[in-house]
């Protein structure tokens, strides 16, 4: 009789709070218990026409296509780490619904994010297949999008090279959080599966040895640096934002290899809290941000092994703190 009695009281209360501050708000961990990704899979059908013909939406089966679920499958993977690790609903933190197009013009061999959906190409099957095999991949343009929500990094030289990096950090993470790989098991690549069988190479990049990912005939060599000795001057790729975002990258790498364990979490959560407190301005360069990491670190965890390891880091690629 007892609960009852309470539980009634408990209800009466709740009652009353529904009616006058609404719902939603009386219980606060609901928003994110309840977040769910609200994806739309469209067909470009080889034509660069955005989006195309929607082909498969949120709660909808598998079709016969892999591309298109791959595509889903990667959204949806992407959505859980943001969520689940970083409470972060969505690219924007608000639900924002994810699209993407895939089978994007003619062989084309690139993703992009538009600023407003994801893009993905089959590839000419030559050099590239197609990109929606990689989930980092996937993950990679997507967190352009939450990039653009957030510190909003200029797309040129450190800045650019920074944006760059971090949709490697969180797309790789992306892999190895469906994977559920610990540091040391990841392969640290970023676009494994996508180099054509013809292609001397396993990857668009490495950040555990930037400058390794391929050496073939057709592509080149990997031109991305590991440290600020080899910091790369140009002004192709918008000041070099594919080719510098080495060096930050493979600094992640050192800092989640030295604290081991899942590289989401401790390492993963002082880049994420750099990308989205605020404190990181569009036109940041490495030492900008290098230092934000490290008060972020301290701020988290202390002056313990998580600072300690941010500073050795840095300091093994060569960014000041
Ligand atoms: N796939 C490339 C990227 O996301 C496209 C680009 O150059 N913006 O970086
Ligand atoms: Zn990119």
């Amino acid at each position: 009789a007892r609960r009852t009695l309470e539980r009634d009281a408990i209800e009466r209360t709740h009652r009353r709070l529904t009616t006058v501050i609404g719902a939603p708000s009386v219980s606060l961990p609901k928003e994110a218990a309840e977040s769910k990704p609200h994806r739309t899979i469209y067909d470009a059908k080889h034509k660069t026409e955005l989006p195309g013909r929607k082909v498969r939406g949120e709660g909808d089966k598998p079709g016969k296509d892999s591309t298109v679920n791959r595509a889903y499958a990667g959204l949806g993977a992407t959505f859980e780490l943001f969520l689940k690790s970083y409470q972060r609903n969505s690219i924007d933190g608000s639900g924002l619904p994810m699209n993407a197009t895939v089978h994007y013009g003619e062989k084309y061999g690139n993703a992009f994010w538009n600023g407003e959906q994801m893009v993905f190409g089959d590839g000419d099957g030559e050099i590239f297949l197609d990109f929606t095999i990689p989930v980092d991949v996937i993950g990679h343009e997507l967190t352009h999008g939450v990039v653009q929500y957030t510190a909003n990094l200029t797309y040129f030289g450190q800045p650019g090279a920074l944006n760059e990096s971090f949709a490697d950090v969180f797309g790789s993470l992306i892999k190895q959080y469906t994977l559920g790989q610990t540091a040391s098991e990841a392969d640290w690549l970023i676009g494994a599966g996508l180099l054509a069988p013809r292609v001397t190479g396993k990857a668009l990049r490495s950040m555990k040895a930037p400058g390794t990912a391929y050496d073939d005939d057709v592509l080149g060599k990997d031109p991305q640096p590991a440290d600020m000795d080899h910091y790369v001057r140009t002004g192709r790729d918008n000041g070099g934002v594919h080719i510098n975002s080495g060096i930050p990258n493979h600094a992640f790498y050192l800092l989640a290899e030295e604290l081991g364990g899942n590289a989401w979490e401790r390492a993963g959560q002082i880049w994420y809290a750099v990308l989205t407190g605020g404190q990181l301005a569009q036109d940041a360069c490495f030492a900008d941000f290098a230092k934000l990491t490290v008060a972020a670190a301290s701020d988290k965890y202390g002056e313990g092994e998580e600072h300690g390891a941010v500073l050795k880091a840095w300091s093994q690629v060569g960014v000041p703190t």
